[in-house]
């Protein structure tokens, strides 16, 4: 009897090890995150990513680590959002634009000339309306870590210098793929086809569209300068980027790993912010040194006028578009 009680406990107690050495394996586990982006490596928002890889590694003695694939390697957005949503993607920076598609709320900050300025834009989406935004994420597969600069965004085409609403009468205009930038496009009297980023350059060369509308940096980058050379500061969007990670993948970490995520990302998007305003400036010197016809004096108050239909349409959104308008 004595005997087989001493086995018995012999037997538990080397479970007991076995497991502990199991969990143990667990939580030491390598965690190696897969994010995407459509930008090339050095851009602002691939660098907010880079920098949050280098603080999850620096503070987990290299037990986390974010692999980058940059410029579009996942997909076009919309597909790694899909990706994010499904887990085969760990990390998505993106434009809210499309994001809207798939939560709607999200459509206020992808209204036209919501915000006033990017100070405004950066005080609503870093206080309370922001962290709200990001919470409604979480019933549609993911968890947002947060907001990154992406500026203002502009018209630009192949053929004439815009200088007012009437010149954009008529024209056809690439517009990232959501009904909101549709109706937005359609209020100001021109047509509007939503395509993908990387469709724009041979749309653009081919006819097939007149113009598209971005901010400096990705209309040096993406080269869309080279074949559409006018742009016109109206400055009509301030959508911003958001960090976007996937819900299956966050459910498997544990509750420290998870809260190390965030502090990374948050302390991220400081970084990213300078670089933008950086880049910005770089880009917009380029532009102009390459021969590009930049207005950048433009009334815009018809543009803001134009838009009453447009908010009308997402009428849902005023208890949103108050609260946005009030944050002075
Ligand atoms: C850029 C943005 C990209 C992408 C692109 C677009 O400004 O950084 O994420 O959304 O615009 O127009 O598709």
């Amino acid at each position: 009897m004595k005997r087989i009680t001493l086995v018995i406990f012999v037997l538990f107690f080397c479970m007991g090890l076995v497991f502990a050495t199991g969990s143990k394996e667990k939580e030491n586990k390598p965690i190696v995150l897969k994010a995407a982006d459509t930008h090339a490596i050095d851009y602002p928002t691939v660098l907010g990513i880079l920098k949050m890889g280098d603080l999850l590694k620096e503070w987990t003695d290299g037990r986390i680590t974010i692999e980058v694939y940059a410029s579009k390697q996942l997909g076009e957005e919309k597909e790694t959002i899909e990706q994010a949503q499904m887990g085969v993607i760990d990390i998505v920076r993106v434009s809210v634009g499309p994001v809207g598609e798939i939560v709607p709320e999200l459509n206020v900050v992808s209204l036209p000339y919501i915000f006033r300025s990017e100070d405004h834009c950066y005080k609503v989406v870093d206080g309370p309306i922001g962290n709200e935004l990001l919470a409604k994420v979480e019933a549609h597969g993911f968890i947002g870590l947060g907001w990154y600069g992406s500026g203002q965004r502009s018209f630009y085409n192949t053929k004439k210098a815009i200088r007012s609403m009437e010149d954009l009468q008529g024209m056809k205009f690439r517009v990232m793929q959501n009904e909101v930038f549709v109706n937005m496009v359609s209020a100001l009297g021109a047509s509007a086809t939503p395509m993908a980023y990387g469709e724009v350059y041979t749309s653009l060369s081919t006819g097939v569209i007149d113009g598209a509308e971005n901010n400096f940096p990705s209309y040096l980058t993406s080269s869309h300068y080279e074949v559409a050379k006018y742009y016109t500061q109206d400055e009509h969007l301030r959508v911003p980027e958001i960090i976007l990670f996937s819900r299956k993948t966050w459910d498997r970490l544990s509750p420290e790993d998870q809260k190390l995520i965030k502090k990374a990302a948050a302390e991220s998007v400081p970084y990213q912010r300078n670089e933008w305003s950086k880049m910005v400036a770089e880009a917009f010197k380029k532009l102009e040194d390459a021969g590009c016809e930049i207005i950048t004096e433009i009334d815009k108050q018809p543009f803001i006028d134009a838009m009453a239909p447009v908010y009308a349409k997402y009428s849902d959104l005023k208890p949103w578009i108050d609260r946005i308008q009030a944050v002075k």
